[in-house]
């Protein structure tokens, strides 16, 4: 299996983290998006990363069913067994990786527009989203112990990547946050290797 992913990209490390927790031997190949290489264009249309191609040339996207794929493949080891907990799972990787979103919009307005477009109030709108989501994770953080789960790495991929973007910016106020990953590298020591970077 091979992912096409980038080292900063949030969703990449969440599913390169769950890859390894789930036991698979992935090739990671980096990949610039903004090249339109061929390998990316050709198995996923929107050009987006991460990307999973299958050991039979099946390309997997997005990121939220390549984590469903990978929950199949080892044989629900990625995913909670019982349906309210599974539901609590997903819930809170949707809710990490739309705070995500948000981030990528933010960062993509001010990367992609010429300085004098770039609108603020579509960017505060998405900062308010961000807000309230942090607070909510930082109030409800999930039970992290040795057996994690698909919102686990899906929290560690936002945390990474709003240390690699947004240092400084949001830690005020939300201690239990900031602290999580310190707690989930205990039980997931590959954390440091596979986290966002620059
Ligand atoms: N919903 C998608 C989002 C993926 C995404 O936006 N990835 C970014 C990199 S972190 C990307 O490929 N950006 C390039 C582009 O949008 O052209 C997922 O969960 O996989």
């Amino acid at each position: 299996m091979k992912i096409l992913y980038s080292p900063a990209s949030p969703y990449s490390a969440k599913v390169r983290m769950a890859a390894h927790y789930c036991g698979f031997d992935c090739e990671s190949v980096p990949t610039d998006t903004n090249a339109d290489p061929h390998l990316l264009i050709d198995s996923n249309p929107l050009g987006k990363i991460p990307t999973l191609i299958d050991d039979n040339g099946r390309a997997i996207y997005d990121s939220r069913a390549i984590m469903q794929y990978l929950d199949r493949l080892s044989g629900r080891n990625l995913f909670p067994r019982n349906a309210d907990k599974r539901t609590e799972a997903e819930l809170l990787e949707a809710l990490c990786d739309g705070t995500t979103d948000c981030l990528l919009a933010i960062v993509y307005e001010r990367r992609f527009r010429p300085e004098d477009k770039v609108h603020a109030p579509w960017i505060d709108r998405q900062w308010s989203k961000v807000e309230r989501s942090l607070d909510m994770l930082n109030d409800n953080l999930p039970r992290t112990a040795k057996k994690l789960h698909g919102g686990h790495f899906a929290l560690a991929g936002l945390l990474g990547y709003l240390a690699l973007r947004f240092e400084g910016q949001w830690e005020r106020g939300r201690p239990k946050l900031k602290n999580w990953p310190t707690k989930f590298a205990k039980f997931f020591p590959e954390h440091d290797q596979l986290k966002p970077q620059g």
